[in-house]
């Protein structure tokens, strides 16, 4: 009998308080992905017309996946309130205001993908709020520090739709499964390798990464010996990164000089991921679950992978 998505109750202290958004992400998991399937048909690829609080090009598909994962969350009734990179303010759900947790996403990350039909994602983390339940949810609800995250994790488009998360528990992979339309547990306990791998980072960037990285990267490749591979998109770069050990990296650069990714939708989820796996995460010399965060759409220098790997890389 396969282990489904329901295994998450039995994890740690706060599995079965997390089952049902996480079932939600599930859900929205499973619509985008066949959105994605037939957006070629429907004429849904291409740029939106809009721009997002990052004065970045909205995608169709950006802005699609937005408002399924919004209304899979409004649907479970957990959730009061939705930080979305998509979104400049933050999203309050009237209806369940009252409710305890507020999620943060990055609906479909990588979305450069989409025109050559390369792998996306979607990344998510929960926080318990902070205000009383009566009174409405605040963007200060969201400014957390990683420390505080419940719950976090990705969902990988790429051959097989992929759920990874953690409820503080280690990191456990479920496989969308067609035949039963249902996500199976297929990668349990997912470890990082202390050793091997590949770096991976946007390498044309080089001459104008800040803090001296250039250098790094120089001395820990010939260090290492490590291979290189990149896909653009950090859920897919972050995937290989667990499963086949190595280091992801975005420095600060003269174009993004405090980084290019979201603290609240990309580093956070993806440092509370990797620590779970036995890895680091370190954004200008502390730990990215350390950093408090100060604003919604803040972004942060990131370095994860294996503490012998990002160690190389920044000692
Ligand atoms: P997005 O959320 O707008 O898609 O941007 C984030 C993406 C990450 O998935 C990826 O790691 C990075 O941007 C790639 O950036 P670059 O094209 O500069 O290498
Ligand atoms: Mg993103």
């Amino acid at each position: 009998m396969p282990t489904t998505l329901n295994n998450i109750a039995k994890q740690g202290v706060n599995g079965s308080t997390m089952m049902p958004v996480i079932q939600g992400v599930g859900r929205a998991a499973i619509e985008i992905a066949a959105v994605l399937r037939g957006a070629v048909f429907r004429g849904a690829l291409g740029e939106a017309g809009g721009e997002n609080v990052q004065g970045e090009q909205q995608q169709m598909l950006d802005v699609l996946s937005d408002e399924i994962f919004l209304e899979e969350m409004r649907s479970t009734g957990f959730v009061c309130a939705v930080g979305s990179e998509e979104q400049e303010n933050l999203l309050v759900i009237e209806e369940y205001s009252h409710a305890d947790y507020l999620v943060l996403v990055d609906p479909l990350d990588g979305s450069s993908n989409l025109d050559v039909d390369g792998p996306v994602g979607t990344i998510f983390s929960i926080v318990k709020r902070i205000t009383a339940n009566a009174d409405q949810p605040l963007v200060s609800d969201t400014l957390q520090s990683g420390r505080n995250v419940i719950a976090a994790g990705y969902v990988l488009y790429g051959p097989s739709t992929m759920l990874v998360c953690s409820v503080g528990d280690g990191v456990h992979g479920y496989t969308f499964n067609p035949a039963v339309a249902r996500f199976e547990l297929s990668h349990p306990d997912m470890r990082i390798p202390e050793t091997g791998g590949y770096y991976s980072v946007n390498e044309s960037n080089k001459d104008s990464w800040l803090d001296g990285m250039g250098e790094n990267l120089k001395r820990m490749k010939a260090d290492t010996g490590l291979g290189m591979r990149y896909v653009g998109a950090m859920v897919a770069d972050m995937h290989r990164t667990i499963l086949k050990g190595g280091v992801f990296l975005y420095p600060a650069d003269n174009k993004n000089k405090t980084g290019k990714l979201r603290l609240l939708y990309e580093a956070i989820p993806m440092g509370f991921i990797m620590e779970q796996a036995g890895g680091k995460s370190v954004s200008s010399g502390i730990a990215v679950l350390d950093i408090v965060p100060e604003a919604l759409h803040q972004r942060v220098p990131v370095y994860l992978g294996s503490t012998t790997n990002v160690d190389s890389l920044l000692g």
